[in-house]
């Protein structure tokens, strides 16, 4: 049988990194069947599009995951890919906690012939061999023979098989560029940025966080060898085609076990497997210097920190009171004096916020060394304690937010402004920290650094500003680049002199 697995497309900005559950499931799928893979991000496709994919393309089974914002479009991929006669799975974190919407059983229409709750990693295989016969289920459970939950060990782990993977979609350098680039350097013909898990799980249960109810807070980790290995096989493929890649640790916390977490780095050194990574990490978890100090001689160069709020009645009122805003700058020196920097992430719309959050925000931001913030609204998401909170109070505004996904748009009252000023508090954020001044700032406070981290900076903000302002297509970026001429003519007459 031949199985189409597909992601949607997130209607507002192109993704950098494909998601992760694709490869993976690819790697269970039981011999004698063949795998391909869209993500809608890289290859945008409407309802028409794939339906003739799946009938040209003699596809028999299509798995679709989505998360939330994305449902609604995954949704009508799914019911278009039904009408084509081909049965549908869904999985991920949404269709778990939203089973019966997708199964047609709250009134509104059928989307889905089945459903794999949680973790599919040992149903998957189930799963394909029921569409194979023409049996699907309606539910997949991660369940053992007595119908307890079962979560997936993570030892051993599937490898996926990264050095044959056919990888063109998720190339960020545009294949104009790629022979002239594969020249500079060590080779820049390809550069990806691709998700590896080493773990699975996080206990802090934050109010607003689907990982603690979906993942469970017991935390499982792949054996040290097997992220290892992992690392090599695409470091060699990297090389092999005169490109680059960096790896996102996906992991919700990538240090939520400090010693576990220290071992893993110092294997990676010791073998050599050294890549540039981003990770998730909390900032409690930084204090500790030696991990600070594993982080950047592994290879380590962004961490995405969930600041949240700098107010620690915010903090406290999302169960997240273990963030201690007073210690954010001593956590960003530590890592900026290694060469690591900070994606720090902000909520705006929090019960404690009021209008002018954005500027005192931003005030502390521009005593800290240069990063790349990112400012969020709080999102009620299903089955979170904060929706169930929310709900409970009737402070919901759109229970069903994701049947309308609009980008930074509240679906429930903050207590001390109205949604209005905590949009207009998220947008004065990003234009404050995206203007081609503030990006001028960024890149200059790293003046004593060499030219390459100034660059890295200058291309990072350009690239992470599309978050909230869509930069798509060429006009867009010539528009940006002609905005931000001064700073890139210092950048290139640095580069001459040096
Ligand atoms: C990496 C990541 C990202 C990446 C992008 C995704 C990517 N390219 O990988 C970045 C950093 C860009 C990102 C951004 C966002 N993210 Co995010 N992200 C994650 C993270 C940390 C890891 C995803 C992952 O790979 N997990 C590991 C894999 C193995 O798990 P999985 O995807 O769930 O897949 C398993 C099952 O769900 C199932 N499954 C999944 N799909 C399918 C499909 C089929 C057919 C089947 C059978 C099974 C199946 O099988 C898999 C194996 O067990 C998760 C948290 C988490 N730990 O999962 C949050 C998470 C997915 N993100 C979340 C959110 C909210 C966001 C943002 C909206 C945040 C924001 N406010 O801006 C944005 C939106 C981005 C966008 N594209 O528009 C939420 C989603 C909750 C929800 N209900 O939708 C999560 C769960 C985190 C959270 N705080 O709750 N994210
Ligand atoms: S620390 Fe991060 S992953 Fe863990 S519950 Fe809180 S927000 Fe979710």
């Amino acid at each position: 049988m031949r199985i189409l697995l597909y992601n949607p497309d997130n209607g507002v900005t192109r993704n950098f990194m494909p998601h992760l559950w694709m490869f993976l499931l690819q790697a269970l799928t039981p011999p004698g069947h063949e795998v391909l893979l869209i993500d809608g991000n890289a290859q945008p496709m409407d309802e028409d599009g794939i339906a003739r994919f799946v009938r040209e393309q003699s596809i028999g089974l299509v798995g679709i995951g989505a998360m939330t914002r994305m449902i609604a479009k995954a949704y009508r991929i799914a019911d278009a890919v039904r009408a084509a006669g081909v049965p549908v799975v869904m999985g991920g974190p949404h269709v778990t906690e939203e089973a019966d919407e997708a199964l047609g059983r709250n009134g509104g229409p059928r989307h889905a012939d089945a459903v794999a709750l949680g973790e599919a990693d040992e149903t998957w295989p189930k799963i394909v061999e029921d569409a194979a016969r023409g049996e699907l289920k309606d539910v997949y459970a991660p369940v053992d023979e007595f119908g307890q939950e079962r979560k997936p060990t993570l030892q051993p782990y599937p490898s996926i098989p990264w050095d044959t993977i056919n990888l063109d979609q998720f190339n960020l350098v545009p294949k104009m560029a790629t022979r002239m680039l594969q020249r500079i350097g060590g080779g820049w013909g390809t550069f990806r940025i691709i998700p590896v898990e080493s773990g699975r799980g996080c206990p802090y249960g934050c109010e607003f966080c689907t990982v603690t109810g979906f993942f469970g807070d017991s935390i499982r980790f792949r054996t040290n060898q097997s992220v290892v290995n992992e690392l090599l096989l695409l470091k060699a493929r990297a090389q092999s085609e005169g490109g680059q890649i960096a790896v996102f640790f996906i992991d919700d916390n990538f240090a939520i076990n400090l010693k576990r977490t220290k071992s893993l780095l110092r294997d990676i050194i010791a073998a050599g497997a050294q890549v540039h990574w981003v990770a998730q990490i909390s900032a409690n978890l930084l204090r500790d210097e030696e991990l600070v100090d594993l982080i950047a001689a592994s290879g380590g160069k962004w961490i995405f920190i969930g600041m949240e709020s700098i107010d620690p009645a915010n903090l406290a009122s999302v169960n997240k009171g273990f963030n201690k805003p007073g210690e954010y700058a001593a956590v960003l020196e530590r890592l900026a004096q290694r060469n690591v920097y900070a994606i720090t992430s902000f909520i705006f719309g929090m019960d404690n916020d009021t209008p002018g959050v954005a500027e005192r925000t931003l005030q502390e931001i521009r005593t800290w060394p240069p990063g790349l913030p990112i400012f969020g609204l709080l999102t009620p998401l299903p089955a979170t304690p904060l929706y169930k909170k929310l709900e409970a109070a009737g402070r919901l505004t759109r229970p069903k937010h994701w049947q309308e996904f609009i980008p930074f748009e509240m679906a429930h009252t903050p207590l001390k402004m109205t949604v209005a000023q905590a949009h207009a508090e998220v947008k004065s954020g990003w234009a404050n920290s995206y203007s081609p001044e503030a990006i001028a700032k960024a890149v200059d406070s790293l003046k004593h650094k060499p030219l390459g981290y100034r660059i890295n900076i200058f291309i990072a903000r350009l690239c992470f500003r599309g978050i909230y302002f869509p930069q798509m297509g060429p006009w867009a970026w010539l528009k940006l680049i002609a905005q931000n001429r001064h700073t890139i003519f210092n950048l290139v007459s640095k580069a001459f002199t040096a």
